[in-house]
């Protein structure tokens, strides 16, 4: 299998993550994607490419293009307008509802309102290469995804930082530009085809799911831990199914903490029998292994085995399929499961 991977992800290099009322060490680091790298290299199963550069034209077709731009200088600006910090942190938010009845307001001047209005929470700091890396991701996932329309049956982009979170116009939970959105708007349009994402992070795929929600040629199925208790709280509930000509192409399944291999094997089930409805040309698969049993920020119970059989059961769709890596912070075990995901799709 073709797999795609740039060092320029180290450019992300956050030191810490302000979550749960305290600043601890981040659990999204550069030694995540370096564990999956020294994993598939030593696979003979592996060959391993760099991405091509694809500029900011297919991230501003999914994107407020005033989201690109903000991220370019954001880190450099906040130096020189605020203070010197290693990673830059929004501490006002811009709620909507704070200009209730009054004018709408265009994005602010001062940097510190600009992170407020960009970025929706507090675990995704800017460095000073972030800006980079988050470029690269979006070239992995667009290089990895030619290889599928040129002909691959499958492929890996092993994107860092991850993407689903990140919407329309917002950055946030450890992302910047929704890597798999841009990749599946870039094959929709482009091929006039129907394309589905499917996301199996823990966490709801809140970005790309409002990216498609009203659109009909991309399908969004994802399977996730509950928001009722899991991040990101507002999203992921079954009864978002769509709106307007996106009514139906939406599908998400809300799974209970400690679900296990034979249960989440049956829901990923149902989530195959949808897609297969749909139709879609492409299945761009969302991978997060942060439903792995010793996973540290979830509470789902898959096993590497789990993983093996879900990948086979994507294969059993007979659909072309681009694998992109999202979340999964057992780092000892993620090389493993990312490899045990793959396996499953290749049948090797
Ligand atoms: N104490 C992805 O998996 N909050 N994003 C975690 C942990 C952020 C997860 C709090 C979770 C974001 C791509
Ligand atoms: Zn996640």
């Amino acid at each position: 299998m073709k797999v795609v991977y740039t060092p320029a992800h180290m450019g992300h290099n956050p030191h810490q993550e302000i979550a749960a009322s305290r600043s601890a060490s981040p659990f999204e680091h550069i030694g995540r994607a370096e564990a999956i790298k020294e994993t598939l290299i030593n696979d003979a199963s592996m060959e391993f490419l760099s991405p091509t550069e694809w500029g900011t034209e297919p991230i501003d077709a999914v994107h407020t293009p005033g989201l690109n731009k903000f991220l370019m200088t954001a880190w450099a600006d906040y130096q020189r307008e605020m203070r010197p910090s290693h990673e830059v942190v929004p501490d006002f938010f811009y709620r909507p509802s704070l200009r209730e009845a009054m004018s709408q307001i265009e994005e602010p001047v001062a940097v510190n309102a600009r992170l407020g209005w960009w970025c929706f929470e507090t675990t995704t700091p800017l460095t000073e290469g972030t800006y980079t890396a988050a470029r690269a991701a979006v070239d992995t996932a667009l290089t990895t995804t030619k290889l599928v329309l040129d002909g691959e049956s499958y492929a890996y982009g092993l994107c860092r930082p991850p993407g689903h979170h990140a919407t329309t116009d917002l950055y946030g939970g450890y992302c910047f530009f929704n890597n798999a959105a841009i990749a599946a708007h870039h094959v929709a349009t482009t091929t006039g085809t129907k394309v589905t994402v499917l996301d199996v992070d823990y966490h709801h795929g809140n970005g790309t799911q409002e990216i498609f929600y009203e659109r009909d040629d991309v399908q969004y199925v994802s399977l996730h831990g509950d928001p009722q208790r899991a991040y990101p709280y507002f999203t992921g509930f079954s009864d978002e199914q769509g709106s307007g000509k996106g009514r139906g192409s939406n599908f998400n399944v809300p799974l209970a903490a400690r679900t296990e291999d034979d249960f989440y094997l049956s829901a990923l089930d149902k989530a195959c029998v949808a897609i297969t409805k749909f139709g879609p040309s492409m299945v761009i698969v969302s991978l997060g292994l942060d439903t792995f049993f010793t996973d540290p920020i979830s509470d789902l119970s898959v096993t590497q085995d789990g993983f093996k059989r879900s990948g086979d059961l994507v294969r059993q769709m007979g659909l072309p399929t681009v694998v992109l890596q999202e979340g999964g912070y057992d780092v000892d075990a993620l090389g493993n499961n990312v490899q045990a995901w793959l396996h499953g799709l290749a049948q090797s």
